[in-house]
């Protein structure tokens, strides 16, 4: 018969927690058997939403009474440290969100906890998993424009962030660490590892504390140079929120993802246009369902690495890299010159 559902717990359950609850419900052999949230009001209004009766204000306490297979943090950074080290010690797989932590040190004390516990550790790095984004990288994989030398990843939008997410405004540290890490990860994912980085960060917005607008270059072990830009300050006819543009150059040919999920692909044969628009999930709400489609991906990966035993495509291993990369951009926005970087984060 089918294998015994899986039993996870979600640890914070405010703004983004929502899809990954409404995914975990979509996913065949798991069942969120418990939440914890420390805000009393986010726990009860979470809990009556998705009919789950076990509710714990703090997490120790969640870990010492429930069997779990799986848990999956959502809360904020502060707090992801501390986190993963208690599932680590009570022997649970665990999915932490990105940003994993705020620097590589921490990270990598993440990392080596769930080894030395023998637990899997994912982390929620869900951008590599949009339709477009693995169109892109389905197209790259067949050869058909020959070895990338060049690739621009783009993400430009004014759209208010701040609503509903407003610790975004108040944090020292904001684009790069929000969302660069996701366009950092997928120019990593495309191009490989990256040997060097440079890069400019701007504050525009007077109504926050952090960087809203940043320009990296990154040169790739690999041999291609790629240039990603971010920016939350950005005014436009159209607002393409929260889709990532993208333009790689090979030696036979080129991919251009442009807003509106058009895919051109031009090889030695011509160009063909294709439509790589993301499914609307039935709890999905444009503009973000191209994201929250990402997070039942990610999560239907995550289930079938804990069935099978192999390692997730964003294992925290993995994830070195990219938080590696974060560091490396604040370094150089603060200093100016470029930061290199080792091999093996
Ligand atoms: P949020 O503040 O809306 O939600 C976090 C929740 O965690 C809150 O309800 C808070 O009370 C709770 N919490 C914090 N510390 C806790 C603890 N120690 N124990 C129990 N509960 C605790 O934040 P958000 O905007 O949903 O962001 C959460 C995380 O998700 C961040 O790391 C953010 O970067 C990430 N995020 C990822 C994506 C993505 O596409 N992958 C999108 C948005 C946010
Ligand atoms: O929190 C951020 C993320 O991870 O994706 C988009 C976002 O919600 C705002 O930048």
């Amino acid at each position: 018969g089918p294998p015994a559902p899986l039993r996870g717990a979600v640890v914070g359950c405010g703004f983004f927690a929502m899809n990954q609850l409404h995914a975990w419900r979509d996913i065949a052999g798991v069942e969120i058997a418990a939440i914890c949230d420390r805000d009393p009001d986010r726990l009860s209004a979470t809990g009556e939403g998705f009919g789950i009766a076990r509710r714990y204000r703090d997490a120790a306490e969640m870990f010492a009474a429930e069997r779990l297979d799986f848990v999956d943090i959502a809360t904020t950074v502060e707090s992801h440290r501390p986190l993963v080290e208690l599932a680590a010690r009570h022997r649970v797989p665990v999915i932490c969100q990105k940003p994993l932590a705020k620097t590589l040190p921490d990270a990598r004390a993440m990392v080596d906890a769930c080894a030395e516990a023998g637990v899997p550790l994912m982390v929620h790095e869900n951008f590599r998993w949009q339709a477009p984004i693995r169109a892109v990288a389905a197209v790259l994989a067949t050869g058909r424009i020959g070895r990338p030398f060049f690739g621009r990843l783009s993400f430009r939008s004014g759209y208010d962030v701040f609503k509903g997410q407003p610790h975004l405004a108040t944090g020292e540290r904001f684009i790069i660490q929000e969302l660069g890490i996701h366009m950092l990860d997928i120019a990593r994912h495309l191009f490989g590892d990256v040997s060097g980085l440079t890069a400019r960060s701007t504050r525009i917005n007077p109504a926050i504390r952090g960087e809203d607008a940043v320009t990296m270059l990154l040169d790739h072990a690999g041999g291609a140079m790629s240039v990603v830009d971010c920016s939350y300050a950005t005014r436009r006819a159209v607002d393409s929120f929260p889709e990532t543009s993208l333009e790689i150059d090979g030696a036979f040919g080129s991919i251009h993802l442009m807003p509106g999920y058009r895919m051109v692909v031009t090889d030695r044969t011509g160009s063909e246009t294709v439509d790589v628009s993301p499914p609307l999930l039935p709890w999905a709400a444009r503009p973000w369902h191209s994201v929250q489609e990402s997070v039942l991906a990610i999560q239907s990966h995550w289930v079938d690495c804990l069935r099978s035993g192999c390692e997730p495509a964003t294992s925290g291993r993995d994830n070195l890299a990219t938080v590696a990369l974060v560091e490396a951009a604040y370094e150089s926005a603060a200093a100016g010159g470029p930061v290199f970087l080792h091999a093996r984060p």
